[in-house]
């Protein structure tokens, strides 16, 4: 494995939690299997799960990590092409990438969705440099349109804790007090459109998806409808596409509550994390025995691990 960047790169599906199953049971099976291997972790953007998830992964392999803070240490990195740099930037992302390259086998990164502009976010400029660039194998930490570590470990939550074969799966938008990336959302779609799932996806109008991602996806406008007869409840705010980066609605009829869950088949409730607590759910609903929030945490060691380990078999 080259590159974890969509669903695409993890192949099937069934195998791939199939292996997930394997690694979680026997963690440090393959703890030589790194020796000697090296893993940087950059961060353009904050992060708690992801690095320490990522970094536990890492360890349970026998590789040795270094993390980066792009803005906290290091040089502030320019990102932008044929631009005079006499600003506060004194280093270009093409010699750091390439650099950085040098120090590693692998790299991970997370780097956001500027919301400045949309053809850029959307054809991934930064997470490309490191694709073109740092000649050793790339992990997406979240880009700017998805997060595949987190989709991965969402996917192999919902194995675990489904009572049927072929559950009901329910994404629904929820208010938030700022403008988040839809990468969460395209890529837990992306993994529910290939997993055996009855999926439905609820948002306010004007919250559409990329098409590249919605397509051949139900959504249903009425959340309680939508929520009727759920097996997993999978909370998420993202800001508009269409009005790319808008908020155009912090509309708290829509927070998860208890009575929305009511309606559900004693569904799980679902979320990446970090959650703001009565904007996207309520108390009541996080803290009940159904959130399986920690849970799908800490499987994003599980995913995690299962990519790194797939990496590091076909760099030898
Ligand atoms: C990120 C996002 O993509 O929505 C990371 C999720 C894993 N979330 C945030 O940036 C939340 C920040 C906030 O202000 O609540």
């Amino acid at each position: 494995m080259k590159r974890y960047l969509t669903v695409d790169d993890i192949g099937d599906l069934k195998q791939a939690l199939a292996e997930a199953k394997q690694v979680k049971a026997t963690p440090y099976a393959w703890d030589t299997l790194g020796k000697n291997k090296t893993i940087i972790l950059i961060f353009f953007n904050s992060s708690l799960r992801t690095r320490l998830s990522t970094q536990k992964a890492a360890m349970n392999l026998g590789m040795n990590v270094i993390v980066l803070d792009v803005n906290k240490d290091g040089w502030k990195l320019e990102t932008e092409f044929g631009v005079v740099m006499d600003g506060d930037k004194p280093e270009h992302l093409r010699e750091a990438v390439p650099v950085i390259g040098q120090y590693c086998d692998i790299i991970a990164v997370r780097s956001f969705a500027s919301f400045e502009d949309k053809v850029a976010d959307y054809e991934e400029q930064i997470l490309t440099q490191f694709i073109e660039h740092a000649g050793v194998p790339v992990i997406s930490m979240e880009s700017a349109t998805r997060h595949p570590l987190q989709a991965f470990a969402d996917l192999f939550t919902i194995e675990e804790y489904k009572k049927k074969d072929r559950p009901k799966v329910v994404l629904t938008w929820a208010p938030h007090p700022r403008a988040l990336p839809q990468a969460v959302p395209n890529s837990f779609v992306e993994w529910m459109k290939e997993a055996d799932v009855e999926f439905v996806v609820t948002h306010p109008k004007g919250y559409e998806l990329a098409p590249e991602f919605s397509d051949g996806v139900k959504v249903e406008y009425d959340q309680c409808k939508a929520f009727e007869g759920a097996d997993f409840i999978y909370a998420k705010n993202w800001a508009s596409y269409s009005s790319y980066g808008e908020i155009l609605s912090k509309d708290r009829a829509w927070t998860v509550d208890e009575e929305k869950m009511a309606l559900t088949n004693e569904a799980k409730f679902m979320h990446c994390l970090p959650v703001r607590r009565n904007m996207v759910v309520s108390d009541a609903v996080i803290d009940s025995e159904n959130s399986i929030v920690v849970q799908e945490a800490a499987n994003r060691v599980v995913s995690a691990q299962v990519v790194i380990k797939r990496m590091l078999e076909s760099l030898k």
